[in-house]
């Protein structure tokens, strides 16, 4: 993409209503606008990234066997009262009434809905286990929305439903979806750790959330550093294997790692001083296991092998996208701007060319640009006839982890520089050994 003609409103000044950097850089670098509080435009930058998380969601929840469709942003009142949740979820959700004087609303989450097309389409064990998701909008009428899209009030959410015929299946699905999620999380270069939390109004027991640590995080965690040595890496995971999963979510969950919820000072003064942390958080996602309380409710039940009839159990798991957004620029960023991990980087190299006009100089960056393009590399080429040092500024607050940057004057030692937002570090090689090198970066990813 050429700079010249894209959509990249960037600001020079810092936005007085940001207070978290992330919330900052988001909308200097012309990723989102607000539309209304809580509720942002997605610009084609920030459209990029996020379609970007999206994708590693997708394609880690379909290695771990779960099904993708799509279910509506609006939602009847009737499968609500059914639950019992209509009442009790309060002002948080948005209500509204169709032309006929129907009760209708904007859905804060989906189990009333997914329960019930689950009820009308299964009847067997043989159906299942079955674990269904989807990508899409919600809304939740916070009272403080705040910090840009980390607490939005329209807000992107991958949300996922097990049904499962007993309890150790369902847990199997959990587990399941731990493992996943923390795969997902390692993709976009975050660490984000497992905490035992509180269910809120979702319901169940067994529950977790998954914190990014940051000190402009809205929860206060607790935890054994030592956890932030674990990695799942190259770890293969077999997850149809019940004991494998459970092996890797023993190992997570063993570390004390708790929200202020769920937080036990006699079980924390165990770890050894010198491990006890804490600080504060950003919660990527959340999973949860409760057993037939929707099921009982709404009638969601199957015949077992036995031919009795039995509630299925359910659990549901969900991954913040668009707050993984801020939550990724929370931990990837410098004073200068953002600083993507090369997974989720809307574009993977950024192209300076010095001196817009110059014959030869224009010719080196065609070339470039060409060449990683038909590799299937994104190069953002600020082609604009500007000062260097506006280039230079302007490319270090969109944080594209891999630069190059072309003059006449290198280019008469037959040089362009190659550099990187991450390490700062630069070196000179000649046009062809610039663009392998950056296609090799992104080989080995
Ligand atoms: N039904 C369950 C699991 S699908 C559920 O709704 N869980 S949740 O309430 O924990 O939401 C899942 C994730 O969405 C959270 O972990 C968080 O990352 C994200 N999220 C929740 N509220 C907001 C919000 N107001 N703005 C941005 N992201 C949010």
């Amino acid at each position: 993409m050429r700079l010249s003609r894209y959509f990249l409103p960037v600001l020079k000044e810092t936005p007085s209503e940001a207070r978290i950097v992330s919330h900052r850089y988001m909308l200097r670098a012309g990723m989102i606008k607000q539309s209304s509080a809580g509720i942002y435009s997605w610009l084609p930058l920030g459209f990029k990234v996020l379609k970007k998380i999206e994708k590693i969601v997708h394609e880690e929840q379909e290695k771990a066997g779960h099904i993708p469709m799509l279910m509506p942003t609006i939602q009847s009142a009737d499968l609500w009262r059914e639950s019992g949740r209509y009442d009790d979820y309060g002002d948080e959700m948005l209500r509204i009434k169709d032309r006929s004087g129907r009760d209708m609303l904007y859905g804060p989450t989906n189990e009333e809905l997914i329960t019930d097309i689950f009820r009308s389409h299964v009847s067997s064990y043989k159906d299942l286990p079955l674990t269904l998701y989807h990508i899409q909008w919600k809304f939740r009428d916070e009272v403080r929305p705040r910090f840009g899209v980390m607490r939005g009030r329209e807000f992107y959410m991958k949300d996922g439903y097990n049904f499962d015929i007993d309890h150790d299946s369902a847990i199997h699905a959990y587990n399941r979806h731990m493992v996943s999620y923390l795969r997902s999380y390692e993709r976009m270069g975050l660490k984000a750790i497992p905490m035992r939390a509180d269910s809120g109004p979702i319901g169940g027991e067994d529950t977790h959330e998954f914190l990014v640590l940051a000190e402009t995080g809205e929860s206060e965690v607790f935890y054994d550093d030592r956890i932030l040595d674990l990695s799942l890496g190259a770890e293969a995971v077999d997850y149809d294997n019940w004991d494998e999963c459970s092996e890797v979510v023993k190992k997570w969950t063993s570390p004390y790692a708790r929200t202020n919820e769920t937080h036990d000072n006699a079980l924390f003064d165990q770890v050894p001083q010198e491990h006890r942390k804490s600080s504060r958080g950003i919660e990527v996602g959340q999973i949860f296991y409760f057993g037939t309380k929707y099921s009982d409710a709404m009638g969601a039940s199957v015949q077992n092998s036995n031919g009795e009839k039995v509630s299925v159990h359910m659990g549901s798991h969900g991954i913040g996208v668009s707050r993984l957004v801020g939550a990724i620029i929370e931990a990837n960023h410098d004073e200068k701007g953002i600083i993507w991990p090369e997974e989720v980087t809307p574009f993977h190299c950024g192209l300076i060319n010095l001196r817009q006009g110059d014959e030869q100089a224009d010719l080196a960056c065609q070339t470039i640009y060409d060449s990683l393009s038909s590799f299937g590399l994104e190069v953002l080429y600020d082609d604009r006839d500007e000062r260097a040092g506006g280039k230079f500024s302007t490319m270090d607050l969109l944080g594209l982890p891999w630069r190059i940057i072309v003059g006449p004057r290198g280019l008469k030692n037959g040089v362009v520089e190659v550099g990187s937002r991450r390490t700062g570090q630069t070196e000179e090689v000649s046009v062809e050994e610039a663009v392998k090198k950056i296609i090799q970066i992104y080989q080995s990813i």
